[in-house]
């Protein structure tokens, strides 16, 4: 299964982009010049979905209903190789900052303060911005205008997870005040209606919006669409997986509102909207396909049951194609991407790894990557011992190398059973051993037990002590 895209016209601009476009791991830069060189610069939302594998939508052959994801799906881009981090933190710092692990991770629930992302780069491009939905990055309330958002509405900000969950009841952060909270209110629609007033109220301004949703993350738990919200309270708050579907189908419904917004501001065509998710599906999930075929979810692993990423990017009726791309993409090349389609040039000194997918997305060929690379190493402040789920790998379609020496024919092998011997593996596996040794030889040398980076927490950010709320029922 290659590339199968339908239509390949030239764009303005995006050929030239696309030709300066390094080999793989080096982001292409955009052209030069001031921000208001293109009054046509296109809204950017994106969608990162949490703990959901590629398996979950429809489009992928999932038994659940998404419809409106289906529907991105056709009328834009299905990549079928995009991988993901296998857990929630090192993905988003990954996608944010659009660097590999091991040059800027550092523990779960955090990000580095010196480190830009996508959101200052939307800056420098003149974007309004925006984020709703799970913050997780460290516990101050400052941190997202720090990370380059101008207005946020967030859970898990300034407030742990035990204070209130993000549901039924949601305790919510709304720039700088903390919502009421009330019991028949649920945390995804409020995220959405905070959403659409950020469109609306930019509708005459290039924007940035980066909806990190909570679905369908656990507790899993009814949702305002499932039959029992009115008559089970208890449905509401008590994980049990039969509310999966449910919750996968809101969702859903969720991604189906934005779009619908766009639609009806007129903005439609002028947006690239990115859908994805921060790594696999919940390990008690398990995804009947239309196949026949059953899978489990892998959060938390390096298998593709951990980190196989559904990614469908539509870019409008004037500049989006559709179709089904093969080519690799890993969580780097989102913020390469966004900046191709800004005009901006990611600063060199970001030390960026990624590679647009812009060009595939309107029908070129763009710079496919020869491989993905996954650093995951997360450390346990304070942990005594080297976190044994820590790993490295570079694979390909097909073959996935570890910085171990161990070496899998996923096509032949998709649980990592079975390594294949150096040497041991037929010609085409040996041809890419060696050229997966090769592009791995090009990252610093690392093994497990290896102190990652340190910590970068300013005076004025340090995470507050975790606010506790009262809860009135
Ligand atoms: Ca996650």
């Amino acid at each position: 299964m290659r590339t199968t895209l339908l239509i390949v016209p030239m764009l303005l601009g995006s050929a030239s982009m696309a030709a300066a476009g390094a080999a793989a791991g080096r982001a292409p830069k955009a052209p030069e010049g001031p921000a208001t060189a293109r009054p046509d610069k296109p809204n950017i939302v994106f969608i990162l979905a949490d703990d959901m594998g590629y398996e979950c939508i429809g489009a992928y052959g999932s038994t659940y209903r998404t419809p409106n994801i289906d529907r991105l799906a056709s009328t834009g881009i299905r990549f079928d190789y995009a991988y993901s981090q296998p857990l929630s933190t090192p993905t988003r710092v990954e996608v944010m900052t659009g660097r590999y692990n091991h040059k800027n991770y550092v523990q779960f629930g955090f990000m580095n303060q010196d480190q830009k992302t996508f959101g200052h780069l939307a800056r420098m491009a003149g974007y309004a911005t925006a984020i709703a939905g799970k913050w997780q990055l460290g516990y101050n309330s400052l941190l997202p205008d720090h990370f380059g958002f101008d207005s946020y509405c967030l859970w898990q900000l300034s407030y742990s997870k035990s204070s209130g969950e993000r549901y039924a009841d949601p305790l919510i952060e709304q720039n700088g005040k903390t919502l009421d909270r009330r019991r028949d209110d649920y945390g995804p629609d409020l995220f959405a209606d905070f959403a659409d007033r950020f469109i609306e109220q930019n509708r005459d301004r290039p924007f940035l919006l980066y909806l990190p949703m909570v679905l369908v993350h656990e507790p899993f738990v009814s949702t305002p669409a499932s039959s029992d919200w009115n008559t089970n309270s208890e449905g509401r708050f008590k994980s049990n997986t039969r509310y999966f579907p449910d919750m996968m189908e809101y969702c859903d419904r969720m991604v189906g509102r934005v779009v619908e917004k766009l639609r009806r501001e007129g903005l439609y065509d002028n947006t690239l909207i990115i859908f994805t998710g921060d790594n696999g599906t919940g390990k008690d999930i398990v995804t009947a396909m239309k196949d026949g075929t059953r899978i489990r979810g892998g959060k938390g692993l390096t298998t593709d049951a951990g980190t196989h990423a559904p990614l469908i990017v539509a870019y409008g009726a004037r500049q989006g194609r559709a179709g089904v791309c093969a080519d690799l993409v890993d969580m780097t090349d989102v913020m390469a991407s966004m900046a191709q389609a800004m005009g901006v040039a990611v600063p060199a000194e970001w030390d960026t790894d990624g590679v647009s997918f812009l060009p595939q997305v309107t029908g070129q060929k763009g710079t496919p990557r020869s491989w993905v690379f996954c650093h995951y190493d997360n450390f346990i402040a304070g942990a005594d011992k080297p976190n044994p789920q820590a790993r490295r790998y570079i694979r390909d379609h097909r073959y996935k190398l570890y910085s171990t020496g161990e070496f899998y024919d996923i096509q032949r092998d998709i649980f990592e059973k079975e390594s294949i011997a150096s040497g041991g593996g037929a010609g085409e596996a040996e041809t890419a051993r060696a050229k997966l040794a090769e592009a791995l030889s090009h990252f610093p040398a690392w093994r497990v037990g290896d102190i990652p980076v340190a910590k970068v927490e300013y005076p004025g950010l340090k995470s507050l002590p975790v606010r506790i709320t009262k809860k009135e029922r």
